[in-house]
């Protein structure tokens, strides 16, 4: 049985609105958050909390962070949107300063992250047969099983969640899931000539937080190369410093041949997304064949290019690695016995509980808010912890001290 916690009147008005006037399409934690700041957030009834969701990885650089929000004013004061049918004075700097960032020849700016998957699909399936000449409308692009790239209806169409697409076919075909971390499964699927690429999560966040063997995406890369299939990274929520490097296969040395990103690229103030390339993928795509109406927009490029330079300016990488391995040390020198697994890379973590009553993970997650800490499950009995990147270590220690309180409180 799920826990229930006492909400206030405040906070029921709002669950009420939403109730009545709001698709069921989610189902939140029992909170009415109002302010952000930082590794915070505060609710209607001006309650604090650590954010350890940072709203699924998109606010890396801490809520409303200050260089972000002032560039966002000052552009959007200034031009908005032009669309692509003109030019502006904002593109083409963002455009030099992302991809000299990443070091890719260029970028494709879309909104959302699953735009950006689906992006990098049809780069990848146009390179597929124009340059590596697969038999048009015969390419196959392999994915992992328990991935999580996004919602539209071609991206479903290769997850393994019944539930994110029973009822919403039919799929779009041209995709094979093989198991994720399985080097002979991908040298078995590499096998097919017409095999375009190899898309996959560094580390699957969806699934919860589960980390590949050491080695596994260097040999994917070198695999994918040698059997001319491009690497298509999806580091929409593992990059941009999550992991303890600015992308998860940095930790590696992988150059992915197709980079996908989104979420903090805009410190978590907007949907904004790009697909970085070099030129023998990029420019298969001509004027007109694929576009966007807000891809690109001034607001978009000046507050990434600012989301992209606060990550490097205050050390979020580097902060991340070095607290992540202490977050991890902490958690299991709990050594709560419903703690199975603890498991991540820098502060992107989770943690799988192991108890009879399937509601334990939804159970947790509402203690711990009432102790003034927000995490959610996934998955039933996993529950991810990927606070803000600007937290500190006494502000970890405090909240270790927060999820024993709550464990120990059921
Ligand atoms: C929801 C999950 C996380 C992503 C990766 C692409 C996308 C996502 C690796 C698409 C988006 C979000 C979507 C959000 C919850 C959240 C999520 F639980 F759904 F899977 F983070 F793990 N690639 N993930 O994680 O990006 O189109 O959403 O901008 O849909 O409930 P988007």
């Amino acid at each position: 049985m799920q826990a229930t916690t006492h909400l206030t009147s405040k906070t029921q008005y709002f669950l009420e609105k939403e109730e009545l006037y709001g698709a069921h399409n989610y189902h939140p934690l029992p909170v009415v958050l109002s302010k952000g700041a930082g590794v915070f957030v505060w609710d209607v009834d001006d309650k604090r909390y650590y954010d350890f969701l940072s709203g699924y990885s998109a606010i890396n650089q801490g809520h409303c962070h200050p260089r972000i929000i002032e560039t966002f004013i000052e552009q959007a004061q200034r031009l908005t949107l032009t669309s692509r049918a003109f030019h502006n004075d904002v593109l083409g700097e963002y455009e030099e300063f992302i991809t000299k960032f990443f070091g890719y020849d260029k970028v494709l700016p879309m909104n959302t992250g699953v735009e950006a998957v689906e992006t990098g699909l049809k780069l990848a399936r146009r390179w597929g047969y124009e340059v590596k000449g697969v038999p048009h409308n015969k390419g196959k692009i392999i994915v992992c099983e328990n991935n999580f790239h996004g919602r539209t209806i071609s991206v479903i169409s290769f997850s393994s969640d019944e539930s994110s697409k029973k009822d919403f076919g039919p799929f779009t075909p041209g995709f094979e899931a093989i198991p994720y971390n399985d080097i002979p499964a991908l040298q078995a699927a590499l096998q097919d000539k017409n095999v375009i690429g190899f898309m996959v999560e560094p580390i699957q966040g969806e699934a919860g937080v589960v980390v590949p063997d050491e080695g596994y995406l260097a040999k994917a890369a070198a695999m994918c190369k040698e059997a001319n299939v491009l690497l298509i990274a999806d580091e929409i929520q593992t990059g941009l410093a999550r992991t303890g490097k600015m992308l998860a296969c940095d930790h590696e040395d992988v150059r992915p041949d197709i980079v996908l990103l989104g979420k903090a690229l805009s410190g978590g103030t907007m949907p904004v997304s790009a697909v970085l390339a070099d030129d023998e993928i990029m420019l298969t795509i001509k004027p007109g064949d694929h576009g966007s109406t807000y891809g690109g927009n001034p607001i978009a490029c000046k507050v990434a290019m600012t989301s992209l330079q606060v990550l490097v300016d205050e050390k979020m990488a580097h902060n991340s690695a070095v607290l992540g391995a202490h977050f991890r040390k902490e958690l299991l020198a709990l050594n709560n016995p419903h703690i199975s697994i603890v498991r991540g890379k820098g502060l992107f973590n989770a943690i799988v509980i192991n108890h009879p009553d399937k509601d334990t993970a939804w159970d947790i997650c509402v203690a711990m808010k009432q102790n003034g800490l927000l995490a959610k499950p996934t998955h039933g009995d996993r529950i991810r912890f990927a606070p803000p990147l600007l937290i500190t270590r006494e502000q970890i220690d405090e909240c270790i001290g927060i999820i024993k309180k709550s464990m120990e409180s059921l």
